[in-house]
């Protein structure tokens, strides 16, 4: 799904900063821990794990960055569907809110301490800065979330690559 923008000021400087990707599992091998499955995933033509939008606040002020994100079904090996996660470099906030689908986002601080949101439409969850999130799809259709976060953040990928992060398996197989 793409966020539609209806904005009441003039969005030239907001629409500015829009970004858009798409991570396969192809570019997540360092994320999944079953490397055959993302091998046979791959070699069968990869697919998509999920995609995002971002709306980067470039104006004047104190503005706000917001995105979306959708989490297809799936998953790899015993692994469901996830985005790689992040820590914030910047103190900064966020909020996350579920539109569609099922899953949970997985908090964790730099001490090593974990916790699990549900998400489920309608449901609000905030990210206090020092927490790192991974969103994950539990369920069998897409999950879509809106995220609003302060200007000026940065995102860390490399702590979570080089430390690892928790995911959810499927308790199933
Ligand atoms: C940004 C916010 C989200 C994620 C998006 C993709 O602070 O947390 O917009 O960027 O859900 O996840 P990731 O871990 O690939 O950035
Ligand atoms: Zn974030």
């Amino acid at each position: 799904m793409a966020p539609t923008i209806a904005s009441l000021v003039t969005p030239g400087p907001i629409l500015d900063g829009v970004g858009h990707s798409i991570r396969h599992v192809s570019e997540m091998r360092d994320y999944f821990a079953d490397s055959a499955s993302v091998d046979a995933i791959v070699g069968a033509g990869d697919r998509e794990v999920y995609a995002f939008w971002e709306i980067e606040y470039q104006g004047l002020g104190n503005g706000l960055s917001y995105g979306m994100t959708t989490v297809q079904p799936g998953k790899v090996g015993r692994e469901f569907h996830m985005t790689k996660g992040h820590y914030h470099t910047t103190e900064g906030d966020e909020i996350y809110i579920c539109l569609e689908g099922q899953g949970v986002v997985i908090l964790r601080n730099r001490a090593g301490d974990v916790k699990e949101c549900e998400m489920r439409p309608g449901l609000l969850i905030y990210i206090d800065a020092g927490w790192g999130h991974r969103t994950v799809n539990t369920g069998t259709t897409p999950l879509v979330f809106v995220s609003v976060w302060a200007p000026g953040i940065e995102h860390d990928y490399e702590t979570v690559r080089r430390e690892g992060y928790p995911s959810i398996l499927d308790a199933e197989e």
